[in-house]
């Protein structure tokens, strides 16, 4: 086989089509210690994303953080270093925009092969009215000098271990865009722990990675920054590679923009023949949803939902579209498109870390008087080895591990990476590790 056709085979079994019930009412634990939480799909009928609904993606343990001690540095190249507390913010105008966040693992769970991180299926996206101020207010205010290359933001949060902090670069250009914000408020509540009280980086149509929490500093460089965090994760390649090919982090561009996207929320999995509303959302990045089609034919033919919920820049759209359906079993696709013409791919394509999933996914639907659930979870049985709590569970619990589907070599080479953040273990210890690991959470 040609590579050509080959890479073609493989995409196409990446947007087989998939069993849903994702649903529920509570969050998705993916994590409890640090905490990832997904939000469920009963989530893609609202138009805000309430916040004990809104998911959760942190690296680490949310610090805690007192107003009364905390504030904002703000320095590098710039004329005026300063040191802002929250009432000193205030005195800025107030902004709030409506945007869409979405961690840009959303949807890793479905690439194949699969790759090691959050599992995530819909979920870890959701839609906020936040509120704060102009990043380039601020940014006025210290007086940016000639020569800034990019900007630095840092939170609050430690590493656990050895591993790296958290910190991220945004352009100069999109920090200075009267949209990116410095956010106190989500839908009208001052931020959560969970989602970076007091203040947070909002870079509206970009992914989640680049809104840092519990925002402590500002640094304007002069060059590229070469932390973990920019250099090594969060890139993917600029041209397509092959399924499971390794990608050397130098031939890749760092994640922003977001992807146009769109998930069916409703029927999740079943519904009773008749009338049957298809509903979700859609969105995108900084080029708005303009339509979103449906088809209940696996791509066959399409049909246009219908929008509803406010216009908004960054915001989702609300969609709908009343089938008529006799029993049987279908595949439902929904297809959003952007003001840039840009739409959703028929076939998705894979790299190495599984960012930016946003396949047009057929998903499928039983029409039945009988009503069908969704197969139970299996949990693993076996014993743990030894050393495993201690090495592991020091840092973080077991729904790290569970979420994974990967091989033995996928797995040693986690273990490298976590030995690397300063987990300890004997060689037995490890061997041990890697066939337990290996022998629970495969692919
Ligand atoms: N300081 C800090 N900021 C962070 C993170 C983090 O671990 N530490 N996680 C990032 C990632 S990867 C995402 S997707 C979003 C998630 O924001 P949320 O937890 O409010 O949904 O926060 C981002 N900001
Ligand atoms: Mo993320």
């Amino acid at each position: 086989m040609s590579p050509i056709s080959r890479r073609h085979l493989f995409l196409t079994a990446a947007a087989a089509v998939l069993p849903r019930f994702a649903g529920g009412a509570n969050p998705i634990v993916r994590s409890a210690r640090p905490e990832d939480l997904e939000m469920p799909l009963d989530g893609f009928l609202e138009f805000l994303t309430p916040v004990d609904q809104f998911f959760v993606r942190s690296h680490v343990y949310a610090p805690h953080v007192e107003l009364s001690e905390w504030n904002l540095k703000v320095d590098g190249i710039v004329n005026q270093p300063l040191t802002l507390g929250m009432a000193d913010l205030k005195k800025l105008p107030r902004v709030e925009i409506v945007s869409v966040l979405e961690c840009a693992g959303n949807g890793r769970s479905f690439y194949e092969p699969h790759m090691a991180g959050a599992q995530w299926k819909f979920g870890a996206v959701g839609n906020g009215r936040w509120a704060g101020v102009r990043l380039r207010d601020v940014l006025q205010k210290a007086g940016v000098k000639d020569g800034a290359k990019e900007i630095l933001f840092d939170g609050a949060d430690v590493p656990l271990g050895k591993m790296p902090d958290f910190q991220r670069t945004i352009t100069l250009e999109k920090c200075m865009h009267p949209d990116t914000l410095l956010v106190y408020e989500l839908n009208g509540q001052p931020l959560t722990q969970a989602h970076g009280f007091p203040l947070r980086v909002m870079a509206p149509g970009w992914a989640g990675d680049s809104w840092v929490k519990w925002l402590t500093h500002i640094e304007v460089l002069d060059h590229e920054f070469d932390g973990f965090w920019m250099k090594t994760a969060y890139r993917h390649p600029a041209k397509p590679v092959a399924p499971g090919t390794a990608v050397d982090p130098k031939d890749m561009i760092p994640v922003s923009d977001l992807n146009v996207k769109s998930v069916i929320a409703s029927p999740d999995g079943w519904a009773a023949p008749g009338k049957v509303k298809v509903q979700g959302t859609a969105w995108s990045n900084t080029s708005p949803v303009a339509k979103v089609e449906v088809s209940t034919d696996g791509g066959q033919s399409w049909k246009n939902a219908r929008l509803s919920g406010a216009k908004t820049k960054y915001g989702w759209r609300l969609w709908s579209y009343h089938w008529q359906a006799a029993p049987g079993d279908y595949k439902l696709i929904a297809r959003a498109t952007n003001e840039a013409g840009i739409s959703q791919p028929l076939s998705q394509e894979w790299n190495p870390s599984g960012y930016l999933w946003n396949v047009a996914q057929p998903c499928a639907v039983t029409i039945s008087n009988q009503r069908v659930t969704a197969p139970a979870e299996r949990m693993p049985e076996t014993a743990q080895p030894a050393g495993y709590k201690a090495a592991c569970m020091a840092c973080h619990d077991e729904g790290m591990m569970r979420q994974q589907r990967l091989t033995q070599a996928q797995w040693d080479r986690e273990l490298n990476k976590m030995t690397g953040w300063g987990a300890t273990m004997s060689p037995e210890q490890r061997a041990a590790i890697l066939d337990y690991l290996a022998a629970q959470f495969h692919p």
